[in-house]
């Protein structure tokens, strides 16, 4: 993170030329005069080919591999643009076979999160549902004869939990700045959340969990979590009010976290958490859907979306990811996101009184089942359908 910061502040020149302001403590750049001009970026294919992906990553190891994940159970690496034959790990043995034989599904392989200390312990986590339809996360390693492969039996389950319904499982994982592994969970699925999981801080469904994967085995719970000693939560739980997170990430340059909670037949938002954030905030599921009314009641320290949309863009909410990258200075400090249905995508921004907007930047014909990042902070955009999308300068 310093390395990065330290990048940044030698090309904070530039960003004020585009109209864009720069946080003064840190050197980077947080607000902009406008949003992002559609007519400067457009999609490039990157890959083909892949049965049902549904996300990219990288490993931070200095290889520029991006890794992708398909539902179905296996992981894939494209090194040098090129895809490499054998998979790094295939878990189709392990997964629900919904995820496989039916037309849709959200079960299966959902999240892939490698350890900040890959290069060194070889590391990464997953999330998949198993052969019940539980939630489970695992640990394994690489193979240290051979690094493009994984080592399929280091296998070790860290968290698992039974799901109530099929769907609304989350899936996302992620390290934070702080070192913590965090876990989306759904609010367990059918509609309306009848569970009441959302707003029940007993039960770990509806939640954005954290966790220490280093600390203890299977994990510990981070000190600093905002219900340890309160015997009304679960100590896992860092904020709750979720209905079913589909994505969430970490500003590389700021910590600051934005998260996508997919709406039940309105609204569709986007939650902002800044990086000095304590943890606990309730994102409102179900008494709120967006910053609308739903079931009703009391929702203690609501935090409102910073952008929703209704139903005439879209139906199910994508998250993506704050764009650091190199290629495309237009994007600086845009958050890129789509709609699984309608195929657009939008960049939310912040105007230099911290406020937020978000404009459509392009309306394709995909269904956006992720967006993800490579090492040197350039977005992508998956198409369900088998193909992977890079965001590129359009001139
Ligand atoms: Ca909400």
């Amino acid at each position: 993170m310093k390395a990065i910061r330290i990048a940044l502040l030698i090309i904070v020149a530039i960003p004020i030329a585009l109209g864009r302001a720069q946080d003064e403590a840190s050197g980077v750049v947080i607000s902009r005069d406008r949003g992002p001009d559609p007519a400067a970026i457009k999609l490039a294919p990157v890959a083909s080919g892949f049965t049902r992906p549904l996300y990219v990553t990288h490993a931070a190891d200095g290889s520029d591999r991006i890794f992708l994940v398909e539902q179905v159970g296996k992981i894939w690496i494209l090194k040098d643009g090129l895809l490499l034959e054998q998979p790094f790990l295939d878990i189709g043995a392990l997964i629900s076979p919904g995820a496989v034989t039916q037309s849709f599904s959200e079960q299966g392989l959902l999240g892939l999160a490698f350890h900040p200390d890959f290069p060194t312990n070889g590391a990464f986590f997953i999330n998949y549902t198993d052969l019940q339809g539980g939630t489970v996360v695992a640990r394994y390693r690489v193979d240290f004869d051979n690094p493009e492969r994984a080592d399929a039996s280091s296998g070790e389950i860290l968290f698992q939990l039974s799901q109530p319904y099929a769907n609304h499982n989350g899936g996302h994982i992620e390290f934070g700045p702080d070192g913590y592994l965090y876990i989306a969970l759904g609010d367990g699925g059918s509609a309306n959340d009848p569970l009441g999981a959302g707003q029940n801080r007993q039960l770990l469904l509806g939640s954005l969990l954290r966790i220490d994967i280093d600390g203890a085995a299977p994990y510990a719970i981070p000190p600093d979590n905002p219900f340890v000693g309160d015997a009304s939560a679960r100590a896992e739980i860092w904020a709750y009010g979720l209905r079913n997170v589909w994505r969430f990430s970490f500003d590389r340059a700021t910590g600051d976290m934005y998260m996508a909670d997919v709406g039940q037949n309105q609204w569709e938002e986007i939650n902002f958490q800044p990086a000095d954030s304590a943890g606990g905030e309730n994102y409102g599921w179900n008494v709120w859907e967006g910053k609308h009314i739903f079931a009703g009641g009391n929702a203690p320290n609501h935090v409102p979306p910073i952008y929703e949309y209704s139903h005439s863009f879209g139906c199910s909410v994508t998250g993506g990811n704050i764009y650091r990258g190199e290629a495309i200075a237009e994007l600086e400090a845009v958050y890129l996101f789509g709609d699984w249905c309608s195929g657009r995508i939008w960049g939310a921004w912040r105007d230099h009184e911290l406020n937020w907007h978000a404009d459509e930047l392009m309306k394709t014909v995909l269904p956006i089942s992720s967006f993800g990042e490579d090492e040197a902070g350039e977005i992508y955009v998956i198409d369900y359908g088998g193909k992977i999308y890079r965001f590129e300068p359009a001139v």
